[in-house]
């Protein structure tokens, strides 16, 4: 099932998601509505949180070579912790709940994470590039926190401008579809 996207700048989006502790037929039925989501909306990451829901659960499924989005790739990290960090990487990211924008931010470059996965099975994980970027980026909106809050203040005023022109855009044009 498709879920709403919470998108900026709803308050919701600002909670400290919980953390996880029931592993039953609910969290699993929520993380395959969380990938319906994601998928629908041409995502390549997503935080329960974006979806309203407020505990620490994300999801990833990156394209590979062909651009093509593998479930057998999908990744489901429930409550990770980044355990080890090194090195820095700049990449323009966006965001299913900031549409239509996107800008550089600055994130580590190489990671190792501990997780659970939808079992509640304890896993660890190191990660680059791509990769490593991504679970950065999801697990901030864990803490409430968005990639738009990482930019310059002249970035940040530069896309307060930007975005408010793209929902007045959107705006007028379901005003006129109606
Ligand atoms: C997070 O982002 C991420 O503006 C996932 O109009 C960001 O899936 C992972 C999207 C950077 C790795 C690197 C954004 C879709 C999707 C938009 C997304 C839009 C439609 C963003
Ligand atoms: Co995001």
């Amino acid at each position: 099932m498709v879920l709403n996207i919470v998108e900026y700048p709803d308050k919701r989006l600002r909670q400290k998601s919980k953390e996880v502790s029931s592993f039953d037929e609910d969290l699993h039925l929520f993380l395959d509505d969380m990938y319906d989501t994601m998928i629908d909306q041409s995502g390549i990451g997503l935080a329960a949180i974006q979806v309203d829901n407020p505990i620490r659960a994300l999801i990833i499924n990156l394209p590979d070579e062909e651009g093509n989005q593998d479930k057998e790739q999908l990744l489901e990290m429930i409550n990770p912790v980044i355990v080890e960090k090194e090195g820095e990487v700049f990449y323009q990211e966006g965001c299913l709940s900031v549409p239509t924008f996107y800008e550089d931010v600055k994130r580590f470059e190489k990671i190792k994470v501990n997780y659970q996965d939808r079992h509640g099975n304890t896993k660890t994980m190191e990660a680059d590039e791509l990769l490593a970027i991504a679970i950065q980026h999801e697990m901030d909106h864990l803490e409430g926190i968005l990639f738009i809050d990482k930019l310059s203040y002249a970035r940040r005023k530069k896309f307060e401008k930007e975005y408010k022109k793209f929902q007045r855009e959107r705006k007028n044009k379901l005003s006129k579809s109606a």
